[in-house]
């Protein structure tokens, strides 16, 4: 840690007023180069202490820069990993208000329910098959609190991961019946294709994400909890979305999820 307590808390305000206030701020490490992978995620932990003391519960977990794809488009390689709120879930068709965002970006995610708990070091893309109940489709709105989403992985990570919204849709299907490796996705925006990709551009495989997150966590001393929905990070680039615009994403045997931006 780099950081002392009062810049980690001044900052953890800093970022979640920025996205109660959807008002966009510079990237932290402008102002505190030295920041660790430690204290960014120190930070994320803070704003999740705060929200969850007002009794927003935390209801899920979220791998992002899983993709070829989203890598290039934020110019980083490696992963990193954040947490779902219960006031980010948006009904499958709804419609979303462009005014409690900044920019909103959509992806599609291939998302899962555990049956079992996972806990690193060694996770592998076995034992989080094993550990989970059932697959769902699911789409995420992310929306940095970084000016014109420009970032690097300390500060978003801060940032908790851009996370912002989320809807779930379609239908849940055991793994088994499921390869989710070549399991297709098509991301429509007002019904013409922008972006597909098989689930195989996440890592190689989605379950590889979850067991990134099962190991990263391990390395701190927790895991990822029976019961956990995980949302393991957009298969294609981020779609930028403006008010008006509707989005429907196909997965392959899981149906379609939609909304709308208003
Ligand atoms: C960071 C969050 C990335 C994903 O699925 O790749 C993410 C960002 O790109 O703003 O959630
Ligand atoms: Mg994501």
């Amino acid at each position: 840690m780099k950081l002392d307590t009062n810049t980690l808390a001044r900052l953890a305000d800093l970022l979640e007023n920025a996205e109660l206030q959807a008002k966009d701020v510079t990237k932290i490490t402008d102002d505190h180069p030295a920041m660790d992978w430690d204290d960014a995620y120190a930070i994320q932990d803070q704003i999740r202490q705060r929200k969850e003391a007002r009794g927003q519960k935390t209801v899920g977990l979220k791998c992002g820069l899983t993709s070829h794809a989203k890598m290039k488009q934020m110019g980083v390689t490696t992963p990193v990993f954040g947490f779902i709120s219960d006031y980010m879930a948006c009904p499958e068709g709804s419609d979303i208000k462009m005014s409690e965002l900044i920019h909103p970006k959509v992806e599609a995610e291939i998302c899962v329910v555990t049956k079992t708990a996972l806990r690193g070091p060694g996770c592998h893309v076995a034992t989080v098959l094993a550990a989970i109940d059932f697959v769902v489709p699911g789409v995420e709105i992310i929306d940095s609190r970084y000016r014109d989403f420009k970032f690097d992985l300390k500060s978003v990570i801060a940032d908790n991961t851009s996370a912002s919204r989320f809807v779930v849709g379609g239908r849940a299907r055991n793994a088994d019946e499921l390869d989710l490796r070549t399991l297709g996705v098509v991301l429509e925006k007002n019904g013409e294709i922008v972006a597909m990709a098989a689930g195989a551009a996440v890592m190689g495989h989605p379950a590889a994400a979850i067991a990134a997150l099962a190991n990263h966590l391990g390395a701190r001393g927790k895991e990822i909890p029976a019961g956990s929905f995980i949302m393991t990070g957009g298969v294609t680039e981020a779609i930028a979305v403006q008010a008006g615009d509707s989005i429907n994403v196909r997965f392959q045997d899981l149906g379609t999820v939609g909304m709308r931006f208003v």
